[in-house]
Protein backbone atom coordinates (compact mmCIF):
# COMPACT_ATOMS: atom_id res chain seq x y z
CA UNK A 1 0.00 0.00 0.00
CA UNK A 2 3.11 2.06 0.75
CA UNK A 3 4.17 1.88 -2.84
CA UNK A 4 0.54 2.77 -4.23
CA UNK A 5 0.53 6.18 -1.91
CA UNK A 6 4.18 7.21 -3.32
CA UNK A 7 2.42 6.14 -7.27
CA UNK A 8 -0.33 8.50 -6.56
CA UNK A 9 2.33 11.48 -5.29
CA UNK A 10 4.84 10.26 -8.51
CA UNK A 11 1.21 10.72 -10.56
CA UNK A 12 0.86 14.42 -8.85
CA UNK A 13 4.50 15.67 -9.53
CA UNK A 14 4.31 14.20 -13.33
CA UNK A 15 0.96 16.35 -13.98
CA UNK A 16 2.18 19.26 -12.37
CA UNK A 17 5.09 18.97 -13.92
CA UNK A 18 3.01 18.91 -17.42
CA UNK A 19 1.43 21.64 -16.79
CA UNK A 20 4.13 24.27 -16.62
CA UNK A 21 5.35 22.62 -19.49
CA UNK A 22 5.01 25.01 -22.26
CA UNK A 23 7.21 23.82 -25.47
CA UNK A 24 7.52 20.90 -27.28
CA UNK A 25 11.32 19.67 -26.24
CA UNK A 26 10.53 20.34 -22.83
CA UNK A 27 7.43 17.81 -23.03
CA UNK A 28 10.09 15.40 -25.00
CA UNK A 29 12.44 15.45 -22.09
CA UNK A 30 9.99 14.68 -19.40
CA UNK A 31 8.35 11.90 -22.07
CA UNK A 32 11.84 10.54 -21.61
CA UNK A 33 11.92 11.03 -17.89
CA UNK A 34 8.99 9.29 -17.39
CA UNK A 35 9.10 6.47 -20.13
CA UNK A 36 12.27 6.70 -21.09
CA UNK A 37 14.99 3.34 -20.56
CA UNK A 38 16.03 4.75 -17.35
CA UNK A 39 12.97 6.46 -16.42
CA UNK A 40 10.27 6.70 -13.93
CA UNK A 41 8.16 3.99 -14.62
CA UNK A 42 11.02 1.67 -15.50
CA UNK A 43 12.46 1.84 -12.12
CA UNK A 44 8.81 1.68 -11.03
CA UNK A 45 8.73 -1.62 -12.25
CA UNK A 46 12.36 -2.56 -11.11
CA UNK A 47 10.49 -2.37 -7.12
CA UNK A 48 7.73 -4.83 -8.47
CA UNK A 49 10.37 -7.79 -8.58
CA UNK A 50 11.36 -7.57 -4.61
CA UNK A 51 7.30 -7.56 -4.03
CA UNK A 52 5.18 -10.25 -2.03
CA UNK A 53 2.68 -11.80 -4.69
CA UNK A 54 -0.41 -10.08 -3.78
CA UNK A 55 1.44 -6.46 -3.89
CA UNK A 56 2.76 -7.06 -6.91
CA UNK A 57 -0.55 -7.84 -8.33
CA UNK A 58 -2.01 -4.38 -6.47
CA UNK A 59 1.25 -2.41 -7.04
CA UNK A 60 1.28 -3.59 -11.43
CA UNK A 61 -2.47 -2.82 -11.53
CA UNK A 62 -1.99 1.00 -10.63
CA UNK A 63 1.21 1.22 -12.25
CA UNK A 64 -0.31 0.15 -15.36
CA UNK A 65 -3.25 2.67 -15.25
CA UNK A 66 -1.07 5.56 -13.93
CA UNK A 67 1.39 4.88 -17.15
CA UNK A 68 -1.96 4.81 -19.59
CA UNK A 69 -3.01 7.83 -18.12
CA UNK A 70 0.09 9.68 -18.07
CA UNK A 71 0.81 8.73 -21.87
CA UNK A 72 -2.06 9.70 -22.61
CA UNK A 73 -2.00 13.07 -20.66
CA UNK A 74 1.73 13.58 -22.42
CA UNK A 75 -0.18 12.97 -26.01
CA UNK A 76 -2.65 15.54 -25.17
CA UNK A 77 -0.27 18.18 -24.25
CA UNK A 78 2.17 17.47 -27.57
CA UNK A 79 -1.00 17.71 -29.73
CA UNK A 80 -1.92 21.17 -27.93
CA UNK A 81 1.71 22.46 -28.23
CA UNK A 82 1.52 21.45 -31.82
CA UNK A 83 -1.19 23.15 -32.91
CA UNK A 84 -0.21 26.51 -31.01
CA UNK A 85 3.19 26.21 -32.44
CA UNK A 86 1.87 26.17 -36.26
CA UNK A 87 -0.89 28.71 -35.39
CA UNK A 88 1.81 31.27 -34.75
CA UNK A 89 4.07 29.92 -37.73
CA UNK A 90 0.92 30.96 -40.04
CA UNK A 91 0.33 34.13 -38.11
CA UNK A 92 3.82 34.78 -38.84
CA UNK A 93 4.59 33.82 -42.23
CA UNK A 94 2.09 35.10 -44.69
CA UNK A 95 1.54 32.21 -47.33
CA UNK A 96 3.32 32.94 -50.80
CA UNK A 97 -0.18 32.89 -53.08
CA UNK A 98 1.98 33.35 -56.16
CA UNK A 99 4.00 29.74 -56.04
CA UNK A 100 2.54 27.07 -58.38
CA UNK A 101 -0.40 25.28 -57.17
CA UNK A 102 0.27 20.98 -57.15
CA UNK A 103 -0.15 19.27 -59.77
CA UNK A 104 -4.40 18.24 -59.81
CA UNK A 105 -5.42 14.85 -61.67
CA UNK A 106 -8.48 14.67 -62.61
CA UNK A 107 -10.25 11.21 -62.88
CA UNK A 108 -11.86 9.42 -66.28
CA UNK A 109 -14.92 7.54 -67.25
CA UNK A 110 -13.94 3.86 -67.75
CA UNK A 111 -14.15 3.50 -71.72
CA UNK A 112 -16.35 0.37 -71.18
CA UNK A 113 -18.84 2.75 -69.17
CA UNK A 114 -18.59 5.61 -72.12
CA UNK A 115 -19.65 2.96 -74.97
CA UNK A 116 -22.46 1.51 -72.75
CA UNK A 117 -23.52 4.81 -71.99
CA UNK A 118 -23.48 5.41 -75.75
CA UNK A 119 -25.08 2.17 -76.67
CA UNK A 120 -27.94 3.02 -74.09
CA UNK A 121 -28.77 6.44 -75.25
CA UNK A 122 -28.78 5.43 -79.06
CA UNK A 123 -31.14 2.72 -78.19
CA UNK A 124 -33.33 5.60 -75.74
CA UNK A 125 -33.95 7.60 -79.29
CA UNK A 126 -35.55 5.03 -80.78
CA UNK A 127 -38.08 4.10 -77.53
CA UNK A 128 -36.05 1.87 -75.54
CA UNK A 129 -36.25 2.42 -71.57
CA UNK A 130 -32.97 0.61 -70.07
CA UNK A 131 -33.82 -1.82 -67.20
CA UNK A 132 -31.57 -4.06 -64.86
CA UNK A 133 -31.51 -7.56 -63.44
CA UNK A 134 -29.68 -9.26 -60.78
CA UNK A 135 -26.20 -10.64 -61.31
CA UNK A 136 -26.82 -13.86 -59.68
CA UNK A 137 -29.86 -15.85 -61.21
CA UNK A 138 -32.12 -18.80 -60.95
CA UNK A 139 -31.69 -21.78 -63.26
CA UNK A 140 -35.00 -21.53 -64.53
CA UNK A 141 -34.47 -17.41 -65.64
CA UNK A 142 -31.26 -17.96 -66.81
CA UNK A 143 -31.51 -21.31 -69.15
CA UNK A 144 -34.92 -23.39 -68.45
CA UNK A 145 -37.63 -20.25 -69.61
CA UNK A 146 -34.95 -19.70 -72.27
CA UNK A 147 -35.90 -22.91 -73.93
CA UNK A 148 -32.19 -24.27 -72.97
CA UNK A 149 -33.67 -27.25 -70.68
CA UNK A 150 -31.30 -29.41 -68.34
CA UNK A 151 -29.17 -31.55 -70.64
CA UNK A 152 -29.03 -29.21 -73.51
CA UNK A 153 -25.79 -29.30 -74.81
CA UNK A 154 -26.18 -25.13 -75.51
CA UNK A 155 -25.54 -25.26 -71.48
CA UNK A 156 -21.50 -26.22 -72.33
CA UNK A 157 -20.53 -22.96 -73.51
CA UNK A 158 -22.37 -21.23 -71.01
CA UNK A 159 -20.77 -23.00 -68.05
CA UNK A 160 -20.33 -20.86 -64.45
CA UNK A 161 -20.47 -21.31 -60.76
CA UNK A 162 -23.84 -22.36 -59.33
CA UNK A 163 -24.82 -21.57 -55.55
CA UNK A 164 -24.84 -25.29 -54.31
CA UNK A 165 -28.17 -26.50 -53.33
CA UNK A 166 -30.17 -23.62 -54.21
CA UNK A 167 -31.04 -23.48 -58.26
CA UNK A 168 -28.87 -20.15 -58.20
CA UNK A 169 -26.43 -19.21 -60.23
CA UNK A 170 -24.14 -16.58 -61.50
CA UNK A 171 -25.84 -15.18 -64.96
CA UNK A 172 -24.57 -16.21 -67.98
CA UNK A 173 -25.70 -13.74 -70.07
CA UNK A 174 -28.38 -10.59 -69.78
CA UNK A 175 -30.78 -12.74 -71.27
CA UNK A 176 -32.23 -13.37 -68.30
CA UNK A 177 -33.72 -9.69 -68.11
CA UNK A 178 -36.28 -10.87 -70.97
CA UNK A 179 -37.42 -13.23 -68.92
CA UNK A 180 -37.80 -11.29 -65.41
CA UNK A 181 -39.60 -8.01 -68.35
CA UNK A 182 -41.49 -10.16 -70.10
CA UNK A 183 -43.16 -11.96 -66.16
CA UNK A 184 -44.13 -8.31 -64.91
CA UNK A 185 -45.26 -6.37 -68.22
CA UNK A 186 -47.88 -7.11 -71.05
CA UNK A 187 -46.97 -5.94 -74.39
CA UNK A 188 -45.80 -3.81 -76.10
CA UNK A 189 -42.45 -4.34 -74.53
CA UNK A 190 -39.11 -2.13 -75.31
CA UNK A 191 -35.93 -2.61 -72.94
CA UNK A 192 -32.32 -2.62 -73.02
CA UNK A 193 -30.51 -4.57 -70.07
CA UNK A 194 -26.91 -3.57 -69.63
CA UNK A 195 -25.29 -5.84 -67.15
CA UNK A 196 -22.07 -8.01 -66.07
CA UNK A 197 -22.20 -11.77 -67.10
CA UNK A 198 -19.82 -14.65 -66.16
CA UNK A 199 -18.87 -17.42 -67.93
CA UNK A 200 -16.31 -20.51 -67.31
CA UNK A 201 -13.99 -19.36 -70.40
CA UNK A 202 -10.18 -19.48 -70.86
CA UNK A 203 -9.04 -15.82 -70.97
CA UNK A 204 -7.36 -14.27 -74.02
CA UNK A 205 -7.39 -11.36 -76.39
CA UNK A 206 -10.84 -11.87 -77.52
CA UNK A 207 -12.51 -13.44 -74.51
CA UNK A 208 -13.08 -12.85 -70.52
CA UNK A 209 -14.00 -15.40 -68.08
CA UNK A 210 -16.56 -11.47 -66.80
CA UNK A 211 -17.76 -9.51 -69.45
CA UNK A 212 -21.15 -7.30 -70.21
CA UNK A 213 -23.52 -7.23 -72.38
CA UNK A 214 -26.38 -5.29 -73.22
CA UNK A 215 -29.71 -7.12 -74.38
CA UNK A 216 -32.35 -6.15 -76.28
CA UNK A 217 -36.32 -6.92 -76.74
CA UNK A 218 -38.72 -5.46 -78.35
CA UNK A 219 -42.42 -7.94 -77.91
CA UNK A 220 -45.89 -6.45 -79.68
CA UNK A 221 -48.18 -7.41 -82.53
CA UNK A 222 -46.77 -7.71 -86.09
CA UNK A 223 -43.60 -7.33 -85.08
CA UNK A 224 -41.31 -8.81 -87.76
CA UNK A 225 -37.52 -9.74 -88.82
CA UNK A 226 -37.54 -6.53 -91.17
CA UNK A 227 -38.02 -4.61 -87.62
CA UNK A 228 -35.15 -6.30 -86.05
CA UNK A 229 -33.06 -5.75 -89.14
CA UNK A 230 -33.90 -1.91 -89.29
CA UNK A 231 -32.86 -1.45 -85.24
CA UNK A 232 -29.83 -3.13 -85.61
CA UNK A 233 -28.36 -1.46 -88.39
CA UNK A 234 -29.79 2.25 -87.50
CA UNK A 235 -27.98 0.60 -84.12
CA UNK A 236 -24.94 0.12 -85.96
CA UNK A 237 -24.48 3.47 -88.23
CA UNK A 238 -25.23 5.60 -84.95
CA UNK A 239 -22.10 4.03 -83.56
CA UNK A 240 -19.74 3.20 -85.92
CA UNK A 241 -21.14 5.69 -88.71
CA UNK A 242 -22.73 5.73 -91.86
CA UNK A 243 -20.43 3.42 -93.75
CA UNK A 244 -20.52 0.80 -92.07
CA UNK A 245 -22.40 -1.89 -93.56
CA UNK A 246 -24.05 -4.50 -91.34
CA UNK A 247 -24.42 -8.50 -92.27
CA UNK A 248 -26.82 -10.93 -91.06
CA UNK A 249 -25.71 -14.92 -90.92
CA UNK A 250 -28.36 -17.88 -90.06
CA UNK A 251 -27.07 -19.01 -86.18
CA UNK A 252 -28.24 -21.07 -83.18
CA UNK A 253 -29.51 -19.87 -80.13
CA UNK A 254 -32.40 -21.65 -78.54
CA UNK A 255 -34.56 -18.80 -77.33
CA UNK A 256 -35.04 -17.28 -80.67
CA UNK A 257 -35.96 -18.25 -84.23
CA UNK A 258 -35.07 -17.84 -86.52
CA UNK A 259 -31.50 -16.77 -84.95
CA UNK A 260 -29.13 -14.71 -86.61
CA UNK A 261 -25.45 -13.37 -85.78
CA UNK A 262 -24.57 -9.58 -86.70
CA UNK A 263 -21.55 -8.93 -88.34
CA UNK A 264 -20.49 -4.72 -89.31
CA UNK A 265 -17.54 -4.15 -92.07
CA UNK A 266 -14.14 -4.08 -90.15
CA UNK A 267 -13.85 -0.56 -88.82
CA UNK A 268 -9.86 -1.08 -88.38
CA UNK A 269 -9.18 -2.01 -92.32
CA UNK A 270 -12.21 -0.84 -93.76
CA UNK A 271 -12.46 -4.32 -95.26
CA UNK A 272 -9.40 -3.34 -97.45
CA UNK A 273 -6.43 -5.60 -95.96
CA UNK A 274 -5.84 -9.43 -96.17
CA UNK A 275 -3.44 -9.51 -93.25
CA UNK A 276 -6.08 -7.28 -90.95
CA UNK A 277 -5.11 -8.79 -87.27
CA UNK A 278 -9.03 -8.06 -86.51
CA UNK A 279 -11.04 -9.16 -89.04
CA UNK A 280 -8.65 -12.11 -90.31
CA UNK A 281 -9.09 -10.43 -93.54
CA UNK A 282 -13.00 -11.45 -94.23
CA UNK A 283 -13.51 -7.63 -94.06
CA UNK A 284 -16.49 -8.88 -91.65
CA UNK A 285 -16.59 -8.61 -87.58
CA UNK A 286 -18.89 -10.43 -85.54
CA UNK A 287 -20.90 -7.92 -83.10
CA UNK A 288 -24.21 -9.69 -81.66
CA UNK A 289 -26.46 -12.47 -81.69
CA UNK A 290 -30.38 -11.81 -82.41
CA UNK A 291 -33.44 -13.31 -83.35
CA UNK A 292 -36.95 -13.55 -83.19
CA UNK A 293 -38.35 -14.41 -79.42
CA UNK A 294 -39.43 -18.34 -79.70
CA UNK A 295 -42.61 -19.46 -79.44
CA UNK A 296 -41.46 -21.62 -76.28
CA UNK A 297 -40.03 -18.45 -74.65
CA UNK A 298 -43.28 -16.32 -74.85
CA UNK A 299 -45.28 -19.73 -73.28
CA UNK A 300 -42.62 -19.86 -70.38
CA UNK A 301 -43.94 -16.22 -69.71
CA UNK A 302 -47.38 -16.43 -70.70
CA UNK A 303 -47.50 -14.35 -72.99
CA UNK A 304 -49.69 -15.45 -76.33
CA UNK A 305 -47.31 -16.43 -79.09
CA UNK A 306 -50.31 -16.47 -81.80
CA UNK A 307 -51.05 -12.69 -80.51
CA UNK A 308 -47.71 -11.32 -80.30
CA UNK A 309 -43.90 -11.58 -82.21
CA UNK A 310 -41.08 -9.97 -80.74
CA UNK A 311 -37.05 -9.56 -81.39
CA UNK A 312 -34.10 -9.71 -79.14
CA UNK A 313 -30.91 -9.08 -79.04
CA UNK A 314 -27.45 -9.87 -76.88
CA UNK A 315 -24.74 -7.33 -77.62
CA UNK A 316 -20.90 -7.52 -76.42
CA UNK A 317 -19.51 -3.99 -74.98
CA UNK A 318 -16.05 -4.95 -74.84
CA UNK A 319 -15.98 -6.12 -78.22
CA UNK A 320 -17.78 -3.00 -78.81
CA UNK A 321 -15.39 -1.06 -77.19
CA UNK A 322 -12.38 -2.60 -79.16
CA UNK A 323 -13.95 -2.03 -82.86
CA UNK A 324 -14.72 1.53 -81.71
CA UNK A 325 -11.18 2.67 -80.16
CA UNK A 326 -9.36 0.12 -82.45
CA UNK A 327 -8.11 -2.24 -79.14
CA UNK A 328 -6.52 -5.28 -79.83
CA UNK A 329 -6.34 -6.90 -76.27
CA UNK A 330 -9.86 -6.97 -74.72
CA UNK A 331 -7.47 -7.46 -70.64
CA UNK A 332 -6.42 -3.80 -71.33
CA UNK A 333 -9.81 -2.77 -69.89
CA UNK A 334 -9.43 -4.40 -66.08
CA UNK A 335 -5.91 -4.03 -65.59
CA UNK A 336 -6.47 -0.33 -64.67
CA UNK A 337 -2.90 1.19 -66.22
CA UNK A 338 -3.25 4.83 -65.86
CA UNK A 339 -1.63 4.92 -69.53
CA UNK A 340 -4.00 3.05 -70.77
CA UNK A 341 -7.00 4.59 -69.19
CA UNK A 342 -6.19 8.15 -69.58
CA UNK A 343 -6.27 8.15 -73.00
CA UNK A 344 -10.41 8.44 -73.59
C1 LIG B 1 -25.52 -14.69 -76.01
O1 LIG B 1 -25.00 -14.48 -74.89
C2 LIG B 1 -26.98 -14.52 -76.24
N1 LIG B 1 -27.68 -14.36 -75.01
C3 LIG B 1 -27.21 -13.31 -77.17
C4 LIG B 1 -28.59 -13.24 -77.71
C5 LIG B 1 -29.54 -12.47 -77.06
C6 LIG B 1 -28.92 -13.94 -78.88
C7 LIG B 1 -30.84 -12.42 -77.57
C8 LIG B 1 -30.21 -13.90 -79.38
C9 LIG B 1 -31.16 -13.12 -78.73
P1 LIG B 1 -23.22 -15.05 -77.22
O2 LIG B 1 -22.72 -16.11 -76.33
O3 LIG B 1 -22.88 -15.16 -78.67
O4 LIG B 1 -24.80 -14.94 -77.13
O5 LIG B 1 -22.71 -13.64 -76.68
C10 LIG B 1 -23.17 -12.42 -77.22
C11 LIG B 1 -21.99 -11.45 -77.40
O6 LIG B 1 -21.28 -11.35 -76.16
C12 LIG B 1 -20.96 -11.95 -78.42
O7 LIG B 1 -21.31 -11.55 -79.72
C13 LIG B 1 -19.71 -11.24 -77.95
O8 LIG B 1 -19.68 -9.91 -78.40
C14 LIG B 1 -19.87 -11.21 -76.43
N2 LIG B 1 -19.12 -12.30 -75.77
C15 LIG B 1 -19.42 -13.61 -75.73
N3 LIG B 1 -18.51 -14.30 -75.03
C16 LIG B 1 -17.61 -13.39 -74.58
C17 LIG B 1 -16.43 -13.46 -73.76
N4 LIG B 1 -16.01 -14.59 -73.23
N5 LIG B 1 -15.76 -12.32 -73.50
C18 LIG B 1 -16.21 -11.15 -74.01
N6 LIG B 1 -17.29 -11.00 -74.77
C19 LIG B 1 -18.00 -12.11 -75.07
Amino acid sequence: MEKIYRLNDLEKKIIETLEKTNDLTALEELRKETFGKKGIFNQALEDLKNLAPLEKQQFGKALNLTKEKIDLLIKEKTLKLEETKLEQTLTQKKPDWTLPSLPFYLGKTHPLTLVLDEVLKIFSEIGFSSVHGPEIETDENNFGALNIPEEHPARDMHDTFYIAGENLLLRTHTSPVQIRVMKKQSPPIRIVAPGRVFRHEAIDATHSAVFHQVEGLAVDENISFADLKGTLEFFNKKLFGKEIKSRFRPSYFPFVEPGAEIDISCTICKSQKSNCPVCKGTGWIEMLGAGMVHPNVFKAVNIDPNQYTGFAFGIGIERIAMLKYGISDMRLFYENHIAFLSQF
